[in-house]
């Protein structure tokens, strides 16, 4: 069996965060999420999912506009076509006060009411699943909804709970809080959780964790963004991370000692081979000083925005500066080289064409397809490379 588990779709919610934004820019932004859900939805087709979750704040408001409507209902309705079913729980964002006011949903949705409920049903395999939730009809939750709950139906072949809110406190968070305990009381086969827009495991086997969001939505929500691929595997229901957002948000780090006519050319060109879209914070490291004030007089990122390009694979949003640290130099060769290769070797879609590709454990994978993780292998290598060069020219000594 398997299925997909998604959250946190906020369709209709615009990009936060950007002060300067190109119109060809606006475009991309507004249809961000939407292509995600799209994506997602061709992948449920192609991989003939049984059936898909999604946990919660799937449109970003309880009024959601007729656009945010239409892009949930024409992706909804194509899963339909596909025969595969659709389970729903409404958050604390797009909570529901009023049953009438939601638009008609295709027949393969099943929306969850306030109180907990469970649905049953068949895998084209003849397995059975139920799965247990409830939705908002107001933004704020504090009493326990866990309790509410019924334990593992020993006569389905799976459980699974569907549950949007945060770990907390019972009476003191607005948002279901629950405690980790609780829900592993329950003894459910997987908890697909919604809310947090971060990806997060609490715990692995049975998994109980949060997809995240599908599209990052402000420079908050960093590096790839996307849904759960789960499968049945040895008695177990396995998530594996598939990411569909076009837009990713991320941060780059330079070190330049070009003069200030040659950072935004050099830059630009740093970044010309991005295969998805990016939303760059990058930070300069340099010891040229008119660089670092013209970052800090926001001259820069200005030089950025006028150079940009409807065309580009990127648009930097904000640029910060730091004094390069005195480290010991790479000679000016290996300098060149490393500036004309690093951008090709270092990038998320070379690590996958290595062989993350092979990977399924979704810790490792995780790891790797993370900004962070680039940076700190690149910082080690270009360590290793210049201790290598000063070997090198103690041979020689
Ligand atoms: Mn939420």
């Amino acid at each position: 069996m398997k299925f997909i588990h998604a959250g946190d779709l906020h369709l209709g919610n615009p990009f936060g965060g950007l002060s300067i934004t190109p119109s060809w820019l606006k475009e991309k932004l507004q249809t961000a999420t939407q292509i995600a859900v799209h994506r997602l939805v061709d992948d449920a087709i192609v991989a003939a999912v049984d059936f898909v979750v999604l946990a919660g704040d799937s449109f970003n408001t309880t009024t959601p506009d007729a656009r945010a409507q239409l892009d949930l209902i024409n992706e909804l309705q194509r899963l339909a076509d596909a025969k595969i079913q659709v389970y729903i729980i409404f958050g604390n964002h797009d909570f529901v006060n009023d049953w009438q006011r939601l638009p008609a949903f295709p027949e393969n949705v099943t929306l969850f009411p306030a109180d907990v409920t469970t649905y049953h049903l068949q895998t084209a395999t003849h397995e059975t699943v139920a799965i247990s939730g409830f939705s908002y009809t107001q933004r704020h939750i504090s009493t326990d909804q866990v309790v509410k709950f019924p334990v593992k139906d020993t006569t389905a072949d799976w459980h699974i709970g569907l549950y949007h809110g945060a770990l907390g406190e019972v009476g003191v968070g607005d948002y279901a809080p629950f405690s980790l305990q609780a829900l592993q009381q329950k003894h459910y086969d997987y908890w697909a959780l919604g809310h947090i827009h971060v990806r997060e495991t609490l715990q692995e086997r049975p998994f109980i964790g949060y997809s995240g969001s599908i599209q990052g939505l402000d420079k908050t929500e960093t590096g790839f963004k996307g849904y759960y691929m789960v499968e049945s595997q040895d008695h177990q229901l396995v998530p594996t991370f598939t990411p569909v957002a076009p837009i990713t948000w991320v941060t780059e780090n330079i070190q330049t000692n070009r003069d200030l006519n040659m950072v935004v050319q050099q830059v630009r060109e740093q970044f010309a081979f991005k295969e998805e879209f990016e939303l760059i914070s990058l930070q300069i490291e340099t010891n040229q000083t008119n660089v670092l004030s013209a970052i800090t007089n926001q001259q820069l990122l200005a030089q950025f925005v006028a150079a940009a390009q409807p065309d580009d694979m990127f648009f930097i949003y904000e640029v910060q500066g730091k004094p390069q640290q005195e480290t010991v130099a790479l000679p000016a060769v290996a300098d060149q080289y490393w500036s004309s290769t690093v951008a090709d070797v270092f990038n998320l879609d070379e690590l996958q064409h290595l062989g993350l590709k092979q990977v399924t454990d979704g810790e490792i994978l995780d790891y790797f397809l993370n900004e962070q993780t680039l940076e700190e292998l690149k910082v080690a290598v270009q360590t290793q490379l210049k201790i290598s060069q000063i070997g090198d020219q103690d041979d020689v000594d």
